[in-house]
């Protein structure tokens, strides 16, 4: 078998000390934190698109990277050479699982019959290499964005046709999946949304993107897929508005359709920036619906305004993402590296130390999570923050439903002026965290 990344060796756990670059400093598999071996508590996932696929191109130039792989781009060959050689980085690094789009996988055909027949053959190779490394699929995707048909969207497009093209790589894309073993089924709304009411029905878009995704809970839990089906949130991109904008927005749509039994969220750090928020909040609102899937693990630029799909290395978003996540209970999913290097970044060896860094920093983010969680102090502050809702007859008549506007304004009246509520404290909660990090 032909070795594509001869220079590399596997990559070990060596400790914090370790000068050497191809080497883990904090991820080390084995290590037990709260009671679960590292590896359980980060799923990390191989994206096949960034990894295996794209060559740094941007709308400025060529791609940077060579990853033919010794094949011609466009063949099976090539799709064959790409399998041999994901696993291989795969395997080098320890990584549990692949996500992957339909077209990733296979190069498209201009007939839907012919691209499907190649997603047969490939997912039966993929398979055979799936049983020799115990190596399996986190979720798979349909591109529904890339091909020109797409141009006004899938499930949202303004052609009945398309969306019968849409259902028809749903459906397959679900088939491989299944046949795959995934745990997850994913729906990124790529050019779900719209760029002006001038020309947009807005309603029967939203409505139509809800019958696809209903036709794909019915037709996969028909073929036995027992996972989950996950929403991607994303603002904008290439879309100006995107209808999945954020956690919140995808929660409402998918309790209005009756789907919340069926999905969670995929929650992806840099579309979280897009719109507005931090990573972390895109979490807690997905866990405190009971949503929290899986995560996209990247990161953007703060001084750019677009998904920059960075490796992660703010060792501050991935402590608070782990501690949202340790407070969830962990993901039904995993950790999926939607994230690319950088485009004069374009060796191979600058693949495994992009995954290295990204390992590193949630593997930092999980010490630490568990740090504060060990400590107990944040929560403690949090639960007195609230007291009056939980330690007086006042506050348990509220929560518990056993009041009302009368009885509370007879409350407040005879009480005059309520008491002052207690600080929040930001500024020593911070202290309070960086005390636990680095005191
Ligand atoms: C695009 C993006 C996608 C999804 C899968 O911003 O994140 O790659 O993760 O379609
Ligand atoms: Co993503």
């Amino acid at each position: 078998m032909k070795e594509y990344f001869k220079s590399i060796p596997n990559i070990k756990f060596e400790g914090a000390a370790s000068k050497n670059p191809f080497a883990f400093r904090f991820y080390d598999a084995e290590r037990v934190i709260l009671g679960k071996k590292m590896s359980e508590h980060l799923p990390f996932a191989m994206a096949w698109w960034h990894n295996l696929c794209a060559t740094g191109s941007d709308m400025f130039g060529r791609g940077t990277a060579e990853k033919s792989f010794g094949e011609t781009p466009g063949t099976m060959q090539h799709a064959k050479a790409k399998v041999d050689a994901g696993f291989e980085f795969m395997r080098k690094l320890g990584i549990q699982y692949f996500c992957w789009h339909d077209v990733d996988l296979v190069p498209e055909a201009d007939d839907i019959k012919e691209t499907n027949r190649r997603l047969d053959e490939i997912s039966d190779y993929i398979l055979t290499k799936m049983r020799d490394t115990g190596i399996k699929c986190l979720w798979g995707t349909a591109n529904m964005f890339s091909n020109p048909r797409f141009m006004n969207g899938a499930g949202s497009s303004n052609s009945a046709e398309v969306f019968a093209f849409a259902a028809a790589q749903v459906k397959k894309a679900l088939d491989i999946t299944v046949k795959l073993g995934g745990k997850g089924y994913v729906f990124w709304g790529g050019r779900e949304g719209y760029e002006t009411l001038l020309n947009t029905d807005v309603a029967l878009e939203q409505e139509n993107i809800a019958r696809l995704m209903k036709m794909a809970v019915d037709y996969g839990r028909s073929i036995g897929f027992k996972g989950d089906f996950f929403i991607e949130p994303k603002p904008k991109e290439p879309m100006k508005h995107q209808y999945d904008f954020d956690a919140a927005t995808a929660i409402g749509f998918l309790k209005a359709h009756n789907l919340d039994k069926d999905f969670k969220m995929n929650i992806e750090a840099n579309h979280a920036t897009l719109a507005g928020h931090t990573f972390e909040h895109e979490l807690r609102i997905s866990a405190i619906n009971g949503m929290l899937g899986s995560i996209d693990a990247n990161q953007g630029d703060w001084l750019l305004g677009w998904d920059t799909d960075e490796f992660p290395y703010d060792v501050y978003t991935a402590t608070f993402a782990m501690l949202e996540i340790l407070r969830a209970g962990g993901l039904t999913g995993g950790i999926n590296f939607d994230a690319k290097n950088r485009r004069p970044s374009y060796t191979y060896e600058d693949m495994f130390h992009a995954f290295i860094l990204g390992m590193d920093t949630f593997a930092l983010g999980l010490i630490n999570a568990a740090k504060i969680t060990e400590d107990g102090r944040l929560t403690d502050f949090v639960n007195e923050r609230y007291a009056s809702y939980h330690k007086t007859e006042l506050g348990r008549k509220i929560i518990s439903g056993n009041t009302n506007l009368r009885e509370l304004a007879a409350y407040a009246e005879k009480l005059g002026v309520p008491s002052q509520p207690s600080s929040g404290r930001q500024e020593m909660l911070q202290s309070l965290i960086n005390e636990i990090l680095f005191g």
